[in-house]
């Protein structure tokens, strides 16, 4: 019958792809997966923690980084939800509101200039949850 040998054949062709990208796929898995986390090493990172007694404010009053990829990580040991976000010459990013234990990140690509970090929760940048971001 000519369905079964369709069948066959489109069972041998699937067979052959499966073959086929054994060899080439390890190297664009790897590549597809690291893509997420932008170019491993070029990025600044910068840590930064919010106050753990839960008054509103950072450790740092500043954070200086050179221009290109920044990433701020800002550890949460506080009994309240914050976020670290930066503003600033065009740039409006927010982190993700973290309770006690948490961790926010935000990214930006960012060009030499001043920016300001802070949190975003309601209040909580008017109570001097923030501080400056220096680009260079
Ligand atoms: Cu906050």
């Amino acid at each position: 019958m000519s369905a079964r040998r369709v069948l066959m054949a489109g069972t041998a062709v699937a067979a052959l792809a499966v073959a086929g990208c054994g060899g080439g796929d390890d190297d664009d898995g790897g590549t597809n997966t690291s893509s997420s986390a932008p170019a491993g090493g070029a990025g600044a990172r910068l840590s930064l923690r919010a106050d753990p007694d839960g008054e509103l404010r950072y450790d740092k009053k500043g954070l200086e980084a050179k221009a290109g990829s920044v990433t701020i990580v800002m550890a949460n040991p506080a009994p309240l939800s914050h976020d670290v976000s930066i503003e600033g010459s065009g740039v409006d990013k927010h982190g993700e509101v973290v309770g006690q234990g948490g961790t926010s990140r935000v990214s930006a690509d960012l060009k030499p200039g001043t920016y300001t970090f802070y949190c975003s929760v309601p209040g909580h940048r008017e109570a001097g949850m923030q501080g400056t971001l220096t680009v260079k």
